[in-house]
């Protein structure tokens, strides 16, 4: 058995959720919050045996789509008198990050 755990953007969690409930799979997601951009995402866990890992990575590429955000970098240190313009970079933001883990044992009581 195998735990599948995606972190994907919140517009797509409700989306994806709904694609895995309805191919029959179990899942959990709870809000999480990027390190790097500091915005709400989204984490799915789905349990599920082996032989079906690749149906639902297959059910994450199709409901998961890559973003391009700006960002404005920090500004650097000037000396007196220097202007800073701010000028945005793009970053892409995934689509889906994924982890793969074995499951040691699973229990439902
Ligand atoms: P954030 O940490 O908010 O990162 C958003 C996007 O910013 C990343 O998109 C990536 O394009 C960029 N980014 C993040 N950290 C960076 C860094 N140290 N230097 C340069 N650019 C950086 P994704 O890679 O698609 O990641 C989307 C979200 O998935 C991340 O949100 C984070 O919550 C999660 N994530 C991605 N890789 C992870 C990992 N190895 N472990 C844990 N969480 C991860
Ligand atoms: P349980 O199977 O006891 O699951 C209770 C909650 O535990 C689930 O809430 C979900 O958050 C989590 N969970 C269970 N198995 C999981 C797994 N393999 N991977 C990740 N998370 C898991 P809900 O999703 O709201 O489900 C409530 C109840 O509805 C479930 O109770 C089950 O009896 C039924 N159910 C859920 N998904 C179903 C599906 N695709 N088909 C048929 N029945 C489903």
């Amino acid at each position: 058995m195998k735990l599948i755990m995606s972190i994907v953007n919140a517009d797509d969690s409700a989306r994806l959720v709904d694609a895995l409930t309805e191919a029959g799979f179990r899942a959990t997601t709870i809000s999480t919050t990027g390190g790097f951009l500091r915005q709400g995402n989204a984490t799915i866990f789905v349990g599920t045996e082996d032989e079906h890992v690749s149906q639902v990575l297959d059910l994450i590429r199709e409901n998961c789509h890559t973003r391009t955000q700006y960002i404005n970098p920090l500004p650097p240190v000037m000396e007196p008198g220097e202007m800073y313009i701010p000028t945005p970079v793009d970053i892409q933001v995934g689509g889906a990050t994924v982890f793969v883990l074995d499951v040691a044992q699973f229990e439902r009581f």
